[in-house]
C-alpha cells in the first residue's frame, strides 16, 4: 500500500471536499473512521484491502502530524479548506512563531497582514526550520517572517492550538511581522 497516497487521500477527505466521500464532518471536523476507510476503499481495487489499521499507521508514523485520532473518529488537525469555519481551540502562544513563504508573498504580507488565503486559518510554525520547510513548498529559497504574538494579540489577532510544531491564526495584522534577520535566504 502506497502510504503517501494515502495520507492524501486522507488529507483531501478531511480538510478539503468530505462530500466527495459521503463524510459528514462534525463541528470540529471529526469524522467517524470506519466511514473514512469504508469511503476510501470504495475508490479502487488497490484499497479494497484498506482496514483501519493502516489509517493509524500514517497517523502515528507521519512527521508532520496532520491527523489527530481519538477513540474511533478522526480528523486533520490543520489545513482545512471547507466552507464552514471548523472550531478550534484557543490557547496562547509562544512569544515568536515563524512562516516561511515566497519574496513576492512575504512583500504582500509585511504591508498587509497574513491571511489565510485558500484555507481557514494562516498556518505558523514554531520553529524557523519547519517553516523555511513550509516555504520550500512555494520556491527554493523562501522568505523567512517573524511574528510577535504579543503585538498581534494586541491588534485582537486570535491564536488556535495546532499541533506541536503548528500554531494557527484567523489573521496577522502588519504591525506584528517582521523578516527574520538571521534569516541568510
Ligand atoms: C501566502 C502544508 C500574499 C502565504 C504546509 C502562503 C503547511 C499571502 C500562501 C500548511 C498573504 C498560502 C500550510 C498576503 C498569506 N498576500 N500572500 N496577504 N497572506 N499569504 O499552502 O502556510 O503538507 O495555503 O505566505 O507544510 O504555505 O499540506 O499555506 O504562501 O504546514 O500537511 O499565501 O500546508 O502542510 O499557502 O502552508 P498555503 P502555507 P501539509
Amino acid at each position: 500500500m502506497n502510504d503517501t497516497a494515502l495520507s492524501k487521500l486522507m488529507s483531501h477527505a478531511l480538510r478539503h471536499e468530505p462530500w466527495l466521500y459521503e463524510l459528514e464532518l462534525d463541528t470540529e471536523g471529526w469524522a467517524p473512521t470506519a466511514s473514512l476507510v469504508e469511503a476510501i476503499s470504495r475508490l479502487g481495487p488497490e484499497w479494497h484491502s484498506l482496514q483501519a489499521s493502516d489509517i493509524a499507521r500514517i497517523v502515528e508514523h507521519s512527521a508532520k502530524k496532520r491527523h489527530d485520532i481519538q477513540g474511533d473518529r478522526i480528523r486533520a488537525i490543520y489545513g482545512h479548506s471547507l466552507p464552514g469555519k471548523l472550531a478550534k481551540t484557543p490557547g496562547k502562544p509562544p512569544s515568536v512563531l515563524y512562516h516561511g513563504t515566497s519574496p513576492e508573498a512575504a512583500e504582500s504580507i509585511l504591508a498587509e497582514g497574513l491571511r489565510p488565503m485558500g484555507r481557514q486559518y494562516v498556518h505558523l510554525s514554531v520553529n524557523p526550520e519547519v517553516a523555511q520547510e513550509v516555504g520550500r513548498r512555494k520556491c527554493r529559497r523562501p522568505r523567512l517572517l517573524m511574528v510577535n504574538t504579543a503585538v498581534a494579540s494586541e491588534a485582537d489577532a486570535n491564536f488556535y492550538v495546532g499541533n506541536d510544531q503548528v500554531w494557527l491564526a484567523d489573521f496577522v495584522p502588519a504591525g506584528a511581522i517582521k523578516v527574520d534577520t538571521d534569516d541568510e535566504g
